[in-house]
């Protein structure tokens, strides 16, 4: 099914562009803007019969599920409306495929989903976007205020989510029938403001008024235990069965998201848990008067499916967080067991009809819980129940960065989770034993395999347990992968070398590149033809364009107009007016100190302190943008964003450097702000610390989208230079063998900061107050942190990372040869869709086959 034609229109320099630059990219005041430009897909307009029939549907949701009428309707009804016959649409695509049983289902494990919105992706896979326009219109509504109405559902912290995000819209898109599986959080990631540039944080409430495109199934609904003791019984001679007896119990209640693949042709669900209490109420105690007391159970079970942990390291160890994992890890594997049974009776033929995969070790639990399910539940011996699950688990891991690696005590686990500590004891003995009959049973090498860590009390390791547990475990760049090889995994890599994989992450470009930049989309379109909407390897025929003049105005106007739209936007957000002229240098992810934002500070001082030393050179005029949020309990990051708030008030009031130099640090960074900026940006910096930042994933949005990298080798940045090419993309600073090098050195920061008088005068003003007279020693330890350990090697990248900034000023100088540049990433990136690295899991993970 395919709804609307797309044809290239006659003019290319289209009205979408003026109309741009006068509509303001608003949104609801505290939300990201609506995409405010028409989309590329498709020109011709829809068929009348069609507008009036989903123009006649979305009234109908209006009045009889919304229960308004035009008159009394809001923006968020009208969204609701519009979503809900939507969504009938996508049931009736997905009623197409319904009745046949697939051989194989993935099921996509992962405590985080970042959706952002769903309007514009369902709209535009259903190949509905003109239509869905043209009904609203002849309702009297815009489109862009109905999409801006849609609050982001923001399940997820940052690169991991988000990926997940990825692969689930991408597994439609390829018919891979799959399940993702993860919590319904009440309360996603925090909005972030700004209070004198000190980071506050505000619960989220994306469900405050109920979500239109969910399905809540009450008959979907399994029994989650939790602490309690183990029995056992003898069922027969030699043969002892064990029961675990759970102090608690919590319902876990599936709340089913369609999602909607390419084209309707596919859809796929995304199933999140909510935990509901056995007993809503304790009666008894309610009427003696107790009312809090009656509801107490109530609101600890329930608590479970509250809050996303807003962290995306350390902090764990918590129980809350503990108990999460398993709620939501057990609910699907008794899901989809109980499915497996339904439609094939024996177990043990899981492998062949289920792949399950573990979206880092937040789902690692299942490896005990799938043999509890296995062996406890259903009979089957030790060596089938793990047969079965390392045929059918698979492990990704997303950080080798130790304060992000989880474990958990052994105390905790065995209070909260006793039979599981039982089959892990059991597994790790296992596993333990056969090294010794290989031969490899020295103190050293054993402790280095064991699941349990013994350095500061007893711990479980999951990632060892999930690397035992799967049948693959992967990595998500070429150079992470690597690392998993050499470092962390060493020793169980060498026990089964072809174990680890690399799977090198990608992006769906329905979102990042179709709906986020409709105008660049029309140019490829327009350029290379219609079926570069299926294959983006046609993007590589703009290389021929790369150096047309022609070809580069209509470039440069895409982009024009969306640095005027996101120029509106920061104006509306932090009152600061830039230019669309300048340059537009982005930064936006998680505050991290191995991110290295701090590293784009300094050198955003070190260049304004040249620009006043020297205020009549031909400065390359820039906006530095920054967004991104801080865990609520990393101190150091909030500083960060102190100190590039506190720059940018002291730059942007300074006319010595007017008009070259503007910094911007915009609030509550989304997916959906995501989608402003990435259009907007010329320069994309990606300068982590080489060999801690796993893969990235905006640096594929960015450089899809034509800003060039400036960036470490690190992660997929190493991939993404090998396709566009070394000469179309800044690379600076140590790789990641020079960082171990270097980091054996002693005090190399102090010689690295005496070598260098720009980077020394850049820390001596932030460490004298000169952008905090009103406290001068706010950012002192910031240069502190930095004589004296500098963990992340900022001091030893600093030169090297100004010497690139420049060749970036040069390069901007040439304009020619900027935009040829911008082409050609545009046009090298089609290799970093996600449904390659979801095509890459299917074959050599999965086993499933891909139409
Ligand atoms: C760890 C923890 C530790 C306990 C507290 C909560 C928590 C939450 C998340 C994590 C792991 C975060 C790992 C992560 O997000 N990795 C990112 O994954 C992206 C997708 O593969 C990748 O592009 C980024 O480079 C990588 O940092």
């Amino acid at each position: 099914m395919w709804n609307e034609k797309l044809t290239a229109p006659g003019n290319a320099e289209d009205a979408t562009i003026a109309e741009a630059v006068h509509r303001t990219a608003a949104g609801a005041p505290d939300q990201a803007p609506a995409q405010p430009f028409a989309r590329a897909t498709p020109v011709t307009a829809p068929s009348s019969a069609a507008v009036a029939e989903l123009r006649e549907a979305i009234l109908a949701k209006l009045a009889y599920a919304i229960g308004k009428t035009p008159q009394t309707a809001r923006e968020r009804d009208w969204f609701a409306a519009t979503a809900l016959a939507l969504r009938d649409r996508i049931v009736d695509a997905c009623r197409a495929g319904a009745g046949q049983v697939p051989n194989k289902r993935v099921y996509y494990l992962s405590l985080e989903f970042l959706i952002g919105r769903l309007l514009s992706d369902a709209m535009n896979n259903l190949g509905l976007v003109e239509t869905t326009r043209a009904a609203l219109r002849d309702l009297g509504i815009e489109l862009d205020s109905v999409e801006g109405a849609e609050p982001d559902a923001a399940l997820g912290n940052g690169g991991l989510g988000r990926l997940a995000a990825c692969f689930i819209e991408s597994m439609a898109s390829l018919s891979i029938p799959a399940i993702g599986y993860g919590i319904r959080y009440d309360h996603g990631l925090f909005r972030q403001s700004l209070e004198d540039g000190w980071q506050k944080e505000a619960p989220e409430t994306w469900l405050a008024e109920g979500n239109p495109w969910e399905f809540v199934r009450p008959e979907a609904t399994y029994t989650i235990g939790f602490g309690g003791h183990v029995t056992m019984q003898s069922v027969s001679e030699g043969v002892i069965r064990r029961q675990w007896h759970p102090a608690e119990t919590v319902r876990a209640v599936a709340h089913d998201v369609p999602v909607v693949g390419w084209r309707g042709r596919h859809v796929n669900t995304l199933r999140l848990w909510k935990a509901e209490a056995e007993t809503p109420v304790e009666l008894a105690r309610f009427n003696g008067g107790d009312h809090v007391g009656a509801v107490a159970a109530r609101a600890r079970v329930e608590a479970i499916s509250r809050v996303l942990y807003p962290s995306d390291s350390s902090e764990a160890g918590q129980e809350l967080r503990l108990r999460q994992e398993y709620f939501f890890t057990s609910a699907s594997l008794q899901d989809l067991v109980r499915r497996h049974v339904g439609e094939r009776g024996d177990l043990r033929s899981l492998p062949d009809h289920a792949a399950i995969q573990l979206n880092d070790t937040h789902p690692a639990i299942a490896v005990p819980e799938l043999m509890r399910l296995l062996i406890d539940d259903h009979g089957l011996t030790w060596e089938d129940a793990w047969h079965v699950t390392t045929n059918t688990l698979g492990y990704t891991n997303h950080t080798l960065l130790p304060e992000a690696l989880e474990t958990w005590s052994v105390d905790l686990m065995e209070r909260v989770l006793p039979r599981h500590m039982q089959i892990i004891y059991l597994i790790n003995w296992m596993h333990l034993e056969e090294q010794g009959r290989h031969g490899r049973a020295n103190a050293a090498q054993l402790a280095s395999v064991s699941l349990i860590e013994e350095a500061n009390g007893k711990r479980v390791r999951m990632g060892h347990l999930a690397f035992l547990g799967a049948r693959r475990v992967n990595g998500v760049s070429a150079l992470h992968t690597d690392l998993m090889r050499s470092t962390v995994f060493k020793d169980l890599h060498a026990l089964d070398t072809d174990k680890i994989v690399n799977k090198t992450n990608g992006i769906t470009f329905r979102r990042w590149l179709h709906n986020c930049n409709p105008e660049l989309t029309r140019l490829a379109v327009e350029t290379v033809g219609e079926g570069v909407l299926d294959r983006p390897e046609l993007l590589t025929g703009l290389a021929d364009h790369a150096a047309d003049a022609g070809f580069q105005a209509r470039y440069r106007a895409m982009r024009r107009a969306r640095k005027e739209a996101l120029a509106k936007v920061v104006a509306e957000r932090t009152g600061i007016a830039v230019d669309p002229e300048s340059l537009f240098d982005v930064q936006i992810k998680r505050i991290h100190e191995y991110k290295r934002q701090l590293l784009n500070v300094i050198e955003t001082v070190a260049l304004y302190q040249a620009i006043k030393a020297e205020p009549n050179r031909d400065w390359t005029p820039r906006v530095k943008i920054f967004g991104g949020k801080a865990a609520p309990s990393y101190v150091q990051a909030k500083l960060i964003i102190k100190l590039a708030c506190d720059v940018a008030r002291v730059a942007n009031d300074d006319p010595d450097v007017a008009g070259r130099l503007k910094v911007v640090f915009l609030p509550n960074y989304s997916v959906s702000l995501a989608e402003a900026i990435i259009p907007a940006a010329d320069l994309s910096e990606q300068i982590s610390t080489a060999g801690m930042e796993a893969s990235g994933t905006g640096n594929m949005k960015l450089a899809l989208n034509g800003a060039l990298t400036i960036g470490t080798l690190d992660g997929a940045n190493i991939e993404i230079r090998d396709h566009v090419g070394p000469d179309n993309i800044f690379i600076f600073g140590l790789d990641a063998a020079g960082v171990q090098a270097r980091m054996d050195e002693p005090d190399y920061a102090k010689a690295a900061i005496a070598a260098s008088p720009r980077l020394a005068a850049a820390l001596d003003l932030i460490g004298s107050g000169g952008f905090s007279p009103d406290d001068p020693n706010r950012f002192r330890p910031i240069v502190d942190s930095l004589v004296h350990e500098d963990r992340y090697l900022l001091t030893a990248d600093f030169d090297d990372y100004w010497r690139a900034q420049r060749a970036v000023d040069a390069a901007w100088n040439d304009p020619a040869a900027w935009w040829r540049k911008a082409i050609l990433n545009t046009a090298r990136m089609a290799w970093f869709s996600s449904d390659r690295s979801m095509r890459e899991y299917a074959e050599e993970i999965w086993r499933v086959r891909v139409a």
